[in-house]
């Protein structure tokens, strides 16, 4: 017998967000209609949207709408998108509409060795993380939020300055959408025009000295409502804001297009192993090049003027004339005077 897992509350909502995706005026009762329900059912369920930061509008004698429609995600348009070279990498890709964290989800699969070229794509994440215990707010159909999964062997080490790489894939995948003013922000941060328009979060599962898996997160923002976006603590961007109109399902496979040659090529032998093959494209996005700057870890922190990334994508600072070298995730990079 199949039994079917309870549907989420979100999901159980699917069916009226499919109508009123198209931003069209719809009345109680044609709404009603098409889903089978009672129009108190429909109201109910009208109401409930705001739940997850929808703006419903109510117009006066003719029924409800959702301004602006939405641009709901759909695994037949994704993988529409997608090239030849990323269908043959992708073993699965999975679209829903709510996760706690589709990283926490694809590291799960990792450990059941089950998660390599699979690609998790969520509306909204209760959970989803950032670095170190920080939050990825990623509110229903806002951005995207992306996961991949990917097994290999031959150690951790190989994924040295991957997050750097990643940035630079985002990078040329915004590009091609038109998207102005691009810059990178070492380790992690994609932003434009001064503000975080997303981030990359590695998490790693197995054997890190030989065969392991690494997850590949990626949050970025297509259009922040108000309400949600006020928990960040940090200058923010979406693409709403410099190149509206985007297709979120387009964009998505544009990045999986990029993303899955990327972590074949870095993982396997041959020329484009690891970041040198990216150095010179991510050097071209510094957001923060030859500019004071100030590092910070958990105990310390530096000042001078950033000077790019080596060939394993540590950062460079130069202060007073003497080059430091700094690895990893532990620090952050801020603007003097901020
Ligand atoms: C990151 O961490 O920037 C990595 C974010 C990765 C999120 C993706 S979404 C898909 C996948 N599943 C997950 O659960 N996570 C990944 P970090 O450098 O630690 O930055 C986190 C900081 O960014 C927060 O402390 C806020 O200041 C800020 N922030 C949070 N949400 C933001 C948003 N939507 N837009 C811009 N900044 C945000």
């Amino acid at each position: 017998m199949h039994i079917s897992k309870p549907k989420s509350p979100l999901e159980q909502l699917r069916p009226v967000l499919n109508l009123l995706a198209d931003g069209e005026v719809h009345s109680g009762e044609s709404l009603g209609a098409a889903l089978g329900v009672s129009r108190a059912a429909v109201w109910k369920q009208l109401q409930k949207l705001t739940h997850y930061g929808l703006v419903l509008e109510s117009v006066k004698g003719r029924g409800y709408r959702l301004p602006g429609g939405l641009n709901l995600l759909s695994s037949d348009a994704v993988e529409a998108g997608l090239d030849a070279a990323a269908r043959d990498l992708l073993r699965q890709l999975i679209v829903c509409d709510e996760v706690d964290s589709t990283n926490a989800q694809l590291l799960t699969r990792l450990e059941r060795d089950d998660g390599h070229g699979v690609a998790m794509l969520a509306e909204r994440q209760t959970a989803g993380r950032g670095r170190r215990g920080r939050s990825w707010i990623s509110p229903f159909s806002a951005g995207i939020n992306l996961s991949i999964g990917w097994q290999f062997s031959g150690g951790v080490q190989l994924l040295e300055g991957l997050s750097l790489a990643v940035g630079v894939a985002l990078a040329r995948a915004l590009e091609e959408f038109g998207v102005p003013d691009v810059r990178l922000k070492w380790p992690n941060d994609v932003w434009c025009r001064g503000r975080k328009l997303a981030g990359v979060l590695l998490e790693l599962s197995g054997d890190l000295t030989d065969r392991c898996g690494v997850v590949v997160g990626i949050g970025l923002n297509v259009g922040l409502r108000g309400d949600s976006a006020a928990a960040i603590d940090q200058p923010w961007i979406d693409l709403h804001s410099v190149r509206p109109g985007i297709d979120r399902n387009r964009l998505a496979a544009a990045m999986l297009n990029r993303l899955l040659p990327l972590l074949r090529s870095y993982t396997e032998p041959g020329p484009e192993r690891g970041f040198s093959a990216y150095r010179d494209a991510w050097l071209a996005l510094d957001q923060f090049a030859g500019r004071p700057v100030r590092l910070q870890s958990a105990s310390r922190e530096w000042c001078g003027t950033a000077a790019g990334v080596d060939s394993s994508g540590a950062l460079i600072l130069d202060m007073d004339g003497e080059r430091k070298l700094f690895h990893g995730g532990e620090v952050s990079l801020r603007e003097d005077g901020e």
